[in-house]
């Protein structure tokens, strides 16, 4: 078992069906060794519990939302009103309308309350992760190591010459 007090990144979605996209972010997450805690937050099916977390989310020594919904996707924008820790959005694909929807629904904040919000699906959940590992690298001089080795190892994998097939 995690000690509660070391979770630094609370990785939140609105339902299970949310978790393949948002297993990516999680894979990132424990790539770099930062310890997160996972858990279903849903803004219209669990409005309670939505507002126990973010009413808690300080106290209990989260840095870093991640939060990733579909659809009418609240929960981000939401979690954002309740908590002054960065809440950092990433839109789920959706079938009716490709995650659109969830991007417009997560994007458009009004003034005051801002959500980071990333790209639709995975590519977006992958880059949650890192984001939220660079800005507790910020303060984590071994974190910031890692990340700055993880940024070298994806460079260095990329080759200098398309392949001719
Ligand atoms: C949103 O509704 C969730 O974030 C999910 O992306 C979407 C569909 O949820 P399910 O009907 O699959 O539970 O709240």
């Amino acid at each position: 078992m995690m000690d509660a007090s070391a979770v630094k990144v609370g990785l939140i979605m609105g339902s299970q069906s949310d978790w393949p996209t948002m297993q990516e972010a999680a894979a990132m997450l424990e790539a770099l060794d930062i310890p997160y805690e996972a858990r279903i937050v849903s803004a219209h099916r669990t409005p309670d519990r939505l507002w126990d977390y973010g009413r808690t989310a300080v106290d209990r020594g989260l840095k870093v939302i991640i939060a990733g919904a579909g659809g009418a996707a609240h929960l981000p924008g939401m979690m954002a009103s309740k908590t002054r820790v960065p809440v950092i959005g990433v839109p789920v694909q959706t079938r009716a309308l490709s995650g659109v929807d969830s991007l417009y629904s997560i994007l458009q904040m009004p003034r005051g309350f801002p959500v980071a919000t990333m790209a639709i699906g995975t590519a977006g959940a992958a880059n949650a992760g890192l984001m939220a590992a660079a800005i507790l690298a910020n303060e984590d001089p071994a974190l910031a190591q890692r990340l700055d080795a993880w940024r070298a190892d994806l460079s260095a994998s990329i080759p200098d010459e398309p392949v001719r097939d």
